[in-house]
């Protein structure tokens, strides 16, 4: 029986920045996973895309001067839609208070700078399964 393969969003709070989301598409295409790219999005077109896609998982890239509260949204969004085995991680440019805070509106995990591509995969096999 083959293997299902992981599918994982990718999305951006915030325009501008796209080289960190770009070569993370790229490295976890190579690693096996596949990707759905959105770019900048707002929370509800995240969760819309991915419940239509069928994501096993949301990682999204931070931005300086990123609203946070976004995130909230987001894991709200899935929990209206019946859709939160759907985790969230993200990474990217954040405060150092900001990163607990994130974590209790329901982000599994916090990639900051300095994390290697290698780490991110890693991370990605042990933790996210397909659904
Ligand atoms: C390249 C760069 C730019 C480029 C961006 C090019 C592009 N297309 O992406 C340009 C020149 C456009 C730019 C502009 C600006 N920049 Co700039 N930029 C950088 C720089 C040098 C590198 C960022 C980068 O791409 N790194 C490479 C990627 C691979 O690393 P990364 O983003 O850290 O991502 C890693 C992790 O965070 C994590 N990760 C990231 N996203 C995700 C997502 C998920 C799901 C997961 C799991 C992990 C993950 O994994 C990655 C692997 O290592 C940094 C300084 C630095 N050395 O970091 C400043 C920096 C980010 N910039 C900064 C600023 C202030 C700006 C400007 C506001 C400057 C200005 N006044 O105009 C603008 C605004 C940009 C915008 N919003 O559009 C500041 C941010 C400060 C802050 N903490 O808020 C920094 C830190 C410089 C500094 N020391 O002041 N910038």
């Amino acid at each position: 029986m083959s293997e299902k393969i992981v599918r994982i969003l990718l999305a951006k709070l915030g325009d501008g920045f796209d080289d960190a989301m770009l070569r993370l598409a790229m490295v976890s295409r190579e690693a096996g996973f596949e990707v759905i790219y959105t770019d900048f999005q707002e929370p509800e077109a995240i969760v819309t895309s991915a419940v239509q896609e069928s994501a096993d998982h949301i990682g999204i890239t931070t931005l300086p001067g990123a609203d946070i509260k976004q995130f909230a949204k987001i894991t709200e969004l899935l929990a209206q839609k019946n859709a939160s085995n759907i985790k969230v991680t993200a990474g990217g440019f954040l405060a150092d208070d900001d990163i607990p805070e994130i974590k209790e509106m329901g982000v599994t995990e916090f990639f900051p700078k300095g994390t290697t591509f290698q780490e991110l995969i890693d991370w990605a096999k042990e933790h996210i399964k397909p659904s």
